[in-house]
């Protein structure tokens, strides 16, 4: 199994070329953390994990990712907006003494550990810290020894996003709405969760800031029991949601949206600190366009250290969400006529999906739009499900450059997953059977498991949602595709063959092998027959395409076989020759450039001189 773990900060290219790949042989969790659900790393984000499951004996999981967006961009000021919360407002901008936080931050010790946002060093621990430090570590996945003796009052430092962020003013009429804050939490550390709900009062407006609302997922630890009640009770504005019994992000988000009494709902992480102004760009679009699901750009809390990676001056957002044909949330580079689009920084980002982590929604649109969908179990998918719907039904999905968050992104989650990972095939065989049309045969191709799930209905009932897309008129994803992500390679909806490659002298399959997004030689495996890593399509083309999270092409090579970016890729290109194989009536798998064959020669992918006789060159699709 695989696991890994992008930073989006820390590697964009490397991350887009993950995000676009990632996919699951066997079966693969991922399992994204947000304090909730029951199984959840973030939720809608990254951490991930994979948990193998057995399957034929063998486990290869692997999985996971993060994610971003696409659109047209807007201009922060302009002609007017029509007013979209009724209330008297003065003309001109708010003052500062307008946007006062709900608190004050306390004086800071610019020595304290951890402060302006720096890292806390753990490099000469006595045997017992270290021993503490270890207990942390796996009880949440990061350094909670760190976290513990970081104030939970730290401060950030400067504001160090671009000056027109710093710079910019919000115009009172009309006037920005008001937000509840929302918290889902599960087990969360003392530290990182009561950090968080600082962050929040010392950076948002009071005036703008109806609520704090914590929502305790059926924690166990003792901590976030009434001893967090009775700690938050003299912050007023801020209480705490019990789910009795663990259910997930899901249910949980909307026991804090029922509740929620602010015009704005912002959902986030129980491991997050905000930066200097971070909800003042998402409620002002929001109150531009109402049907706006806008998302700060998320930056890195280090989990070893905790350091605050701060944004820089002139930096400049490169990254939006997208998805892979496993339906696994991604993070792609802004494609250059998007940027084109943006003056500078106060420019929104449209994203073809979201992380669905941190974000802000207009209470009213989020009822609309149908929430979420609540026979979703656990979490998994219900982010990406949220993206096609809102495009599909008249959104739009952004990421407000401006609006900073930090996140502590871990790279496996330290909770259990009470009913198992099916549940996340189950969410994704739902959002599929609603939102994708006929495209939803791409995914099942791809993933045996929701192919069996699909085909033996075994995912619940649909009726409400199904009746919600008609209610509200909503495009099908053949409009998606083609308006919100063009950029998106569409495999065939009806390949000439499909499934596994399986060698009749080994009785093994053909397999990508882990972390493969081209480059690297295929190997042979046991055949487990769920796709994944060893799913490929044969083409009216002739090649050999393993295209989940991008189109790769079996390529023949003298010193051995591997899989690349396919060379045909529209119109204007061809196959090259080294990826071109014909099927032989010998069951032959014939390079006609190089006039060789496919051969498992002593456990080695190559070409050699075409055998027919040589079971170790038959091959056949299962
Ligand atoms: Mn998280």
């Amino acid at each position: 199994m695989r696991l890994f773990f992008l930073r989006r900060r820390m590697s964009p290219l490397k991350l887009a070329l993950l995000g676009g790949t990632v996919f699951m042989v066997v079966l693969v969790v991922l399992q994204r953390d947000v304090a909730s659900g029951p199984s959840q790393q973030d939720p809608w984000f990254q951490d991930l994990v994979d948990r193998k499951q057995r399957v034929v004996g063998m486990v290869m999981g692997a999985v996971n990712n993060l994610g971003f967006q696409i659109g047209a961009p807007q201009p922060p000021s302009g002609p007017e907006p029509e007013p979209t919360f009724n209330r008297q407002c003065p003309p001109g901008f708010y003052s500062q003494a307008e946007l006062r936080p709900a608190l004050e931050r306390p004086p800071q010790d610019p020595q304290a550990p951890g402060a302006s946002g720096n890292a806390f060093a753990t490099d000469k621990l006595t045997p017992e810290q270290e021993k503490e430090k270890e207990e942390g570590m796996t009880r949440h996945c990061f350094n909670q020894y760190a976290s513990d003796r970081i104030s939970l009052h730290r401060s950030l430092g400067e504001d160090t996003r671009p000056p027109e962020c710093v710079e910019r003013k919000f115009r009172r009429c009309p006037p920005l709405p008001t937000t509840s804050v929302i918290i889902v939490f599960h087990n969360e550390a003392w530290s990182t969760l009561l950090r968080t709900v600082y962050s929040v009062l010392y950076t948002t407006p009071a005036d703008l800031l109806t609520e704090i609302i914590m929502v305790d997922d059926a924690s166990i630890a003792d901590h976030l029991k009434e001893q967090l009640d009775e700690y938050v009770k003299p912050l007023k504005i801020v209480r705490v949601l019990r789910q009795p019994e663990r259910k997930g992000l899901i249910t949980a988000r909307l026991l804090g949206a029922g509740q929620a009494r602010g015009e704005v709902l912002t959902f986030l992480d129980a491991h997050c600190e905000c930066f200097h102004g971070w909800l003042e760009p998402l409620l002002a679009r929001i109150v531009e366009e109402p049907t706006a699901v806008v998302s700060p750009e998320i930056v890195t809390i280090d989990l070893n250290n905790f350091q605050f990676h701060k944004p820089v001056t002139t930096a400049h957002a490169y990254n939006r969400g997208n998805f892979d044909w496993s339906l696994t949330f991604g993070w792609e580079a802004i494609p250059d006529y998007e940027k084109q689009k943006r003056k500078d920084e106060t420019y929104p980002v449209k994203t073809p999906t979201f992380a669905g982590g941190l974000f802000s929604i207009s209470k009213a649109y989020f009822e609309k739009i149908g929430t979420y969908d609540d026979k979703m179990e656990i979490w998994g998918g219900e982010n990406v499900e949220m993206s096609f719907r809102v495009w599909q039904c008249g959104g739009t999905l952004e990421i407000l450059p401006c609006s900073v968050v930090g996140h502590v992104f871990r790279t496996k989650s330290p909770h259990t997953f009470p009913k198992g990972t099916e549940v996340i095939t189950r969410n994704q065989v739902r959002l599929a059977e609603v939102w994708m049309d006929d495209y939803k045969q791409i995914y099942y191709r791809r993933n045996a498991n929701a192919a069996k799930m699909a085909k033996e209905m075994q995912f619940g009932d649909i009726s409400d949602r199904l009746k919600l897309r008609e209610t509200l008129q909503c495009k099908n994803f053949t409009w998606y595709l083609q308006n919100v992500y063009p950029e998106a390679f569409v495999p065939d909806l009806t390949p000439v063959k499909f499934g596994a490659i399986k060698n009749s002298g080994s009785q093994s399959c053909l397999d990508v092998g882990e972390n493969n997004s081209g480059g690297k030689p295929v190997i042979m495996y046991v055949c487990h027959n769920m796709g994944g890593n060893q799913y490929f399509e044969y083409s009216s083309h002739q090649e050999l395409r393993h295209n989940i999270g991008k189109q790769l092409c079996l390529h023949a090579k003298s010193d051995g076989v591997t899989i690349e970016l396919c060379h045909l890729k529209g119109r204007g290109t061809q196959v090259a020759p080294e990826q071109h194989w014909i099927f032989t009536e010998e069951q032959l798998l014939k390079n006609p450039s190089s006039g060789q064959c496919l051969h498992l020669n002593s456990g080695r992918l190559v070409i050699s001189p075409c055998n027919a006789a040589d079971l170790q060159q038959h091959w056949s699709f299962t």
